[in-house]
């Protein structure tokens, strides 16, 4: 397939890239974090979404590389900026199934001086069912050096809460399907806060997703959440523009 082979030229040819969104304290609105999200322009095509690239990376093993790639290129970047923020970074399963993962977030650390306390990695549901992973091993290896883990989309995936006490996250992220209706619903309220109480019973915090408007904003601090990430603090943007906006509000 004509994308693969020019996925795999991507790297060589300069059109990846990092975009970064903001992750903040509702409280005040304020960026304590970004989500490192990755980008890729092609010459000829155009951006093309990670929606699309990702699972064809996946599939023929490339998605270790770009993995790696991304994990150097967010750590440089956030380290350039005028304030000291968390960098979340998504990771796929296959870094975990084939990808010597451990070595690759040790590397990365030491290569650009990042602060493993200052790294979060985020993954998904779907890594609990993947076969033959001794996937808290894992865990708890880069958790060693310092590191995080947040569940990525939590409620849309295999969520079984059963699994949740057996591995090591700090943040579980609410996917943003949760919040789509304004939250006048007494059922997605209950639901919220159903969640808040789970998060807080394990010693977590919830990151809720996609908030756009500030009555969503409002409904969910009151109802206890205290981070959240969306459009209405910002969108995906590069690196230049995450560190003006950054000292803008030092
Ligand atoms: O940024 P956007 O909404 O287009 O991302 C679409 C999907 O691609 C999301 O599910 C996101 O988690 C995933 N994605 C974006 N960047 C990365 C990355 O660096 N690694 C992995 N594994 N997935 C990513
Ligand atoms: O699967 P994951 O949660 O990693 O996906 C992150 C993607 O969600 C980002 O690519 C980003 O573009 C998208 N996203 C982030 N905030 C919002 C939001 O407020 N509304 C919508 N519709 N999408 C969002
Ligand atoms: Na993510
Ligand atoms: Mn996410």
């Amino acid at each position: 397939r004509e994308l693969e082979t020019e996925l795999f030229k991507a790297i060589v040819r300069d059109e990846l890239q990092m975009a970064y969104q903001p992750l903040v304290t509702l409280d005040d609105g304020l960026m304590y974090g970004v989500e490192a999200l990755l980008r890729w322009e092609h010459r000829e095509l155009g951006p093309i979404s990670p929606a699309e690239f990702v699972p064809i990376a996946e599939e023929n093993g490339y998605i270790v590389e770009l993995g790696a790639w991304a994990l150097n290129r967010a750590m440089k970047e956030c380290l350039s900026w005028p304030l000291p923020v968390r960098l979340s970074i998504n990771l796929s399963a296959i870094q975990f199934s084939r990808g010597n993962l451990v070595a690759t977030v040790q590397e990365a650390l030491q290569r650009t001086g990042f602060p493993a306390e200052r790294l979060d990695l985020e993954i998904t549901e779907s890594l609990f069912i993947e076969e033959g992973l001794d996937l808290r091993f894992l865990m708890e290896e880069i958790r060693s050096f310092g590191c995080s883990f947040s569940l990525d989309d939590f409620g849309t995936g295999y969520s079984s809460l059963s699994y949740l006490p057996n591995y090591p996250f700090s943040k579980i992220k609410l996917d943003r399907a949760f919040i789509r209706e304004t939250l006048s619903d007494k059922k997605d309220v209950s639901l919220i806060e159903a969640v808040l109480h789970l998060v807080k019973g394990h010693d977590m915090e919830l990151i809720v997703e996609g908030i756009e408007t500030p009555e969503q904003a409002a409904k969910l601090k009151q109802l206890g959440c205290q981070l959240g990430q969306g459009y209405l603090f910002g969108k995906p943007m590069n690196a230049i523009e995450l560190a003006s906006m950054l000292s803008k509000a030092a």
